[in-house]
């Protein structure tokens, strides 16, 4: 750790940022009068967190126009749902074509906005065309079961078919990739869908929203297959509400889903949610410790801790916690942290002075719970509303309560163990179960955590960190994470409602369970 007191953090101006902003969404088709706000009643303020200055104000939509949305999307679902699965497909073959051409001006705009250093928004990115190339695929296999039935002369079967509209609430973190992991399964399923993304994003959501407006048109496809809702929330309370939005997926905070879940429950309407996570990794004696360290601090300080996924709990043995904690501590002392656009940055800044207000309290209650702060917390020097920190570890008792709340920010909380079975025990003592990952090269170990009483989170990794899960698999977790499941495996399922359909071809009438009925 280094005691000199640290530079002022160079940034590009606020100037800069709006030019590539404004070219970034031109490129993507988004007309630029639509920034002349001048007379225009509601709007939403867009900023940087990279200099915490403001950018542009863009309008806003209303709760009328929220109704409107809905009107239109249901429409465009009526026609859509009756276009051949496969042919829906070509639709998200062009947007991922879209996507890839685009693929910098969409990352400009996630850097600019969440202050995600390029690589990642790169990444995210390609997330995204790696969704589409997956619903692509999906749309020739929208399968669904024959079963024999008890019955002579009669076949038993389920067919899948469009839901219908689909609400889809993203959070600041993954402004694009989550979108189009909905998007791309719920287009190829028929579906149609309204968008209301952070406010905090409402640039790259305008962005994205033009692509795909862009691959509708070119692919013959209707319009409003997806309306995009830049609102507050209190506006967006009808597409909560409202029957003829079937399905609600959102990401976002616990306090969020309990907000939304038992209004789209009162009405039975499906949700698909993706809550808060506290993320941890046990680290066992056997365990390779450089793989562990570098799995560790990508998790856990990339995306300056604000994934889902980032890890937020290492549980280490005992005898090894000295040793892995020099070892990342050392590395946290090198890791670069500044400008999300400098090719050498690797932590780029916190969303906004109320994160860092949060990771600030956090700390403090740790302190004040026995903990001991072991590198980082420390915000550095930069603009004066720009939050850049240094990522923190804190060195925990076994027991204390702040471990089990989520901060969405990169404080890595340590704990100890001593059997195995404490190890899991405290790695499950949180209220929250999306991503979890062991490092260890002992196969029984390994096994176990993956097993029906190991982990209790919805992802579960070996040797690997907790956050950067691939589109393939299913993405979602238990307890308050909420035990929704979007992206890949058979997450689309829940895009569509299922018929079971019994056909009698024989010439008679006989009844199931050996009814007898005259
Ligand atoms: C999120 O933080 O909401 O697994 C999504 C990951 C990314 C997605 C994170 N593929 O970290």
């Amino acid at each position: 750790m280094s005691t000199a007191v640290a530079e002022t953090i160079a940034l590009p101006t606020t100037d800069e940022l709006r030019t590539l902003a404004r070219t970034s969404l031109q490129r993507c088709g988004v007309d630029p009068a639509v920034l002349d706000t001048a007379g225009v009643d509601n709007t939403i303020t867009t900023r940087s967190p990279v200099t915490g200055e403001s950018l542009f104000d863009y309008p806003a939509a209303d709760a009328a126009d929220v109704e409107a949305a809905i009107a239109a999307a249901h429409e465009a679902f009526l026609q859509w749902r009756t276009v051949p699965g496969p042919v829906r497909g070509f639709l998200i073959k062009r947007l991922g074509e879209l996507l890839t051409e685009h693929k910098e001006d969409v990352a400009n705009l996630i850097s600019i906005e969440v202050g995600k250093i390029r690589s990642e928004a790169l990444g995210e990115v390609q997330e995204m065309i790696d969704i589409c190339d997956f619903a692509v695929g999906l749309s020739r296999q929208l399968d669904g079961r024959t079963m024999p039935s008890e019955r002579p002369g009669h076949r038993l079967m389920e067919t899948w078919h469009p839901l219908g509209v689909v609400g889809v609430v993203s959070a600041f973190n993954f402004p694009a990739a989550v979108w189009s992991w909905n998007l791309a399964l719920a287009i190829v399923c028929g579906d149609s869908v309204i968008w209301k993304p952070a406010q905090l994003t409402t640039l790259t959501a305008a962005a994205c929203s033009a692509l795909f407006d862009r691959a509708a048109r070119e692919s013959g496809a209707p319009a409003n297959l997806n309306v995009l809702v830049s609102a507050s929330a209190a506006d967006t309370q009808a597409l909560i509400d409202s029957p003829k939005v079937p399905l609600i997926s959102a990401t976002g905070s616990e306090r969020m889903g309990e907000q939304i879940a038992p209004r789209v429950a009162a009405r039975f309407g499906r949700a698909i949610l993706e809550l808060g996570g506290n993320n941890a990794a046990i680290v066992t004696p056997s365990a390779d410790l450089d793989i562990a360290t570098r799995g560790i601090v990508f998790a856990a300080a990339g995306t300056a801790g604000q994934r889902c996924t980032s890890m937020r709990r290492i549980i280490v043995h005992q005898d090894i916690a000295d040793e892995l904690i020099d070892r990342i501590s050392q590395v946290y002392g090198r890791l670069p942290i500044g400008d999300p656009f400098a090719d050498s940055t690797l932590v780029g800044p916190l969303i906004d002075g109320k994160s860092h207000a949060n990771m600030t309290a956090a700390l403090d209650k740790a302190v004040a719970q026995g903990g001991e702060i072991l590198v980082g917390g420390k915000r550095r020097p930069s603009s004066e509303n720009s939050y850049y920190v240094e990522p923190a570890i804190v060195r925990m008792p076994t027991q204390s309560e702040i471990v089990k709340d989520e901060t969405f920010a990169p404080i890595l909380y340590v704990l100890t163990y001593d059997t195995f079975e404490e190890a899991i025990a405290l790695h499950n003592d949180v209220p929250q179960g999306l991503s979890s990952s062991i490092f260890t090269t002992d196969q029984r170990e390994a096994e176990r955590f993956i097993a029906a009483d190991g982990s209790d989170c919805g992802i579960v990794n070996v040797n690997i960190g907790t956050s950067g899960a691939e589109i393939g698999g299913a993405f979602g977790g238990e307890k308050t994470t909420g035990g929704g499941r979007e992206s890949g495996s058979d997450a689309w399922r829940a895009y569509m409602r299922r018929a079971t359909n019994t056909i009698n071809y024989s010439r008679e009438v006989p009844l199931a369970q050996g009814v007898n009925f005259g």
